[in-house]
């Protein structure tokens, strides 16, 4: 078990203020695989105030200078890749086999791929007899939570260090091994201290102080709509600049002429992949009535033919903590009292698997768009089949939700699904199988967030823009 004591504020790293500690657990074995600090507000100011202190000098250094330092970064990320795979996979579950391709990699090409970025700073224009510059937001909060806990550290760190930002983050509790990591590649990079900065701890706490502190510029933050309504109103005081990407329940519309076999298949596994503890999963099912059965017939096989466990040919792990695979129960329930059709799972623990906090890879049918499992975000395994008679229905049903962070449609060629894509509010659309794109933006509609991570538009969120009247 690992021990640590310290967190990394102005370029060092310094010892907890408060003695609290946090048991960070293996949810596949149940194992402490180690022990953190819990910060206080006074870590916070600490951090806020080197953020603040190195500010003026890094916003001032050459897009060239940040750009290498990215790319160094990257190039650690990717010397240290094992680490950061053991790091990921040890405190929230995921699969072993799984981690590299779905928790790692992608974000250390998103971390190079900002390199580049920092010379969008740099670009000027003339407006009338204006001249516009870009600056840096100033000092970024980040809060974060534990479901891709290297890809939404880079979704805000990468383009925050591009623009020339100073950083607070604040991991989740239960996921904080990436991050100590990324602070040993920031150090051993060369960022110069009080650019980056950690504060392990609690939400109501040390997220809390982040999201209130009046010397921070701007937070962003990954997690639950509940926390994003509080950390926004806190943030509104001193009036910070916000990004949220918050929960979803996204639709996801087969057409009757679609190849039901390769788009039931798809579903299930975009829903099951990361035990559906990801935002974008597309869990509710959009089925048409004349091919209802069949496609349920399709999701039960293929559902259970996916391993549960820890092992190589797991699909599915474990739930990231007691917690959540309480939670996840509970909706299993309140479906079977609602009325839905259990085609396969249910309640309990696979009993293959009486350790570790697993759920069943369960799928309901006859689920109406009213039922709580299909309005409510439950961050499961758990899948809800919608029949439905005509694609207006479909499309209608499909924007029936408070959120709008994802979507999916499968349609017999791609431009037919493209046109349904264009009518769901909703961030994001796969399309006949498409695989997430860390060049694209990401982010939500309605209460799903507001702003973008990823690609131009999550440089955007960073960058002040100047007039000068001349
Ligand atoms: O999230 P929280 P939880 C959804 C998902 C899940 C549910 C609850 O449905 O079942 O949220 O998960 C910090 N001020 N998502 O409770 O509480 C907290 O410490 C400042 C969707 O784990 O939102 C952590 O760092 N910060 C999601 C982060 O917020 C606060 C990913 C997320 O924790 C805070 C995770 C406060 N008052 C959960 N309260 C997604 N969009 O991907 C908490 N935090």
């Amino acid at each position: 078990m690992k021990n640590y004591d310290s967190f990394y504020i102005n370029g060092t790293w310094v010892k907890a203020q408060s003695n609290e500690t946090f048991d960070v657990i293996n949810p596949a074995t149940e194992a402490v695989v180690a022990r953190v600090p819990m910060g206080s507000p006074a870590d916070v100011d600490d951090a806020v105030a080197a953020a603040r202190k190195a500010f003026p000098s890094w916003s001032s250094t050459t897009a060239q200078t940040r750009c290498d330092l990215i790319n160094k970064i990257a190039s650690l990320m990717k010397a240290r890749e094992a680490d950061l795979v053991a790091a990921v996979s040890d405190a929230m579950g995921c699969p072993r086999h799984l981690t590299p391709d779905l928790q790692v990699k992608g974000p250390t090409f998103a971390m190079a791929n900002f390199a580049e970025r920092a010379f969008v700073m740099e670009q000027t224009r003339e407006a009338g007899n204006s001249l516009v510059v870009k600056e840096a937001v100033g000092v970024c909060g980040f809060i974060n939570p534990w479901n891709y806990p290297l890809h939404q550290f880079v979704g805000k760190v990468a383009p925050a260090l591009a623009a020339g930002c100073t950083i607070v983050i604040k991991p989740s509790e239960q996921t904080p091994l990436q991050d100590l990591i990324m602070a040993e590649i920031m150090h051993e990079a060369g960022v110069p201290a009080g650019v980056f900065n950690l504060v392990i701890g609690a939400g109501p706490v040390v997220g809390a102080a982040i999201s209130a502190h009046p010397d921070v510029d701007m937070v962003s933050f990954t997690g639950s709509t509940r926390a994003g309504k509080m950390i926004a109103q806190s943030a509104a005081e001193t009036v910070k600049r916000v990004t949220q990407e918050l929960g979803g329940k996204s639709p996801y519309i087969i057409t009757d002429d679609a190849d039901l076999e390769a788009a039931v298949k798809y579903g299930i596994e975009d829903v099951m992949i990361n035990s559906g503890q990801t935002c974008t999963a597309l869990t509710r099912m959009f089925v048409p009535a004349s091919r209802y059965e069949e496609a349920v017939a399709i999701a039960k096989t293929h559902t259970e033919s996916l391993t549960v466990g820890a092992g190589e040919d797991a699909f599915v792990g474990p739930m990231s903590s007691a917690r959540q695979l309480a939670v996840v129960q509970s909706y299993i329930e309140k479906g079977i009292a609602e009325g839905a059709r259990l085609v396969t799972g249910g309640t309990g623990k696979p009993d293959h698997l009486p350790t570790g906090f697993y759920a069943k890879p369960t799928v309901f049918a006859d689920v109406t768009n009213q039922m709580t499992i299909a309005r409510e975000e439950i961050f499961g395994p758990v899948l809800c089949m919608i029949a439905y008679d005509t694609l207006a229905d479909a499309i209608s049903m499909a924007n029936d939700t408070p959120y709008g962070l994802s979507s999916g449609v499968y349609a017999n060629d791609k431009a037919a699904g493209i046109a349904i894509a264009r009518q769901i509010r909703a961030g994001q659309c796969y399309v006949n199988g498409g695989a997430f794109n860390y060049l694209a933006p990401f982010g939500g509609y309605k209460q799903s967030g507001n702003g973008r991570e990823f690609g131009d538009e999550g440089m955007h969120e960073f960058i002040e823009t100047k007039a000068m009247q001349l």
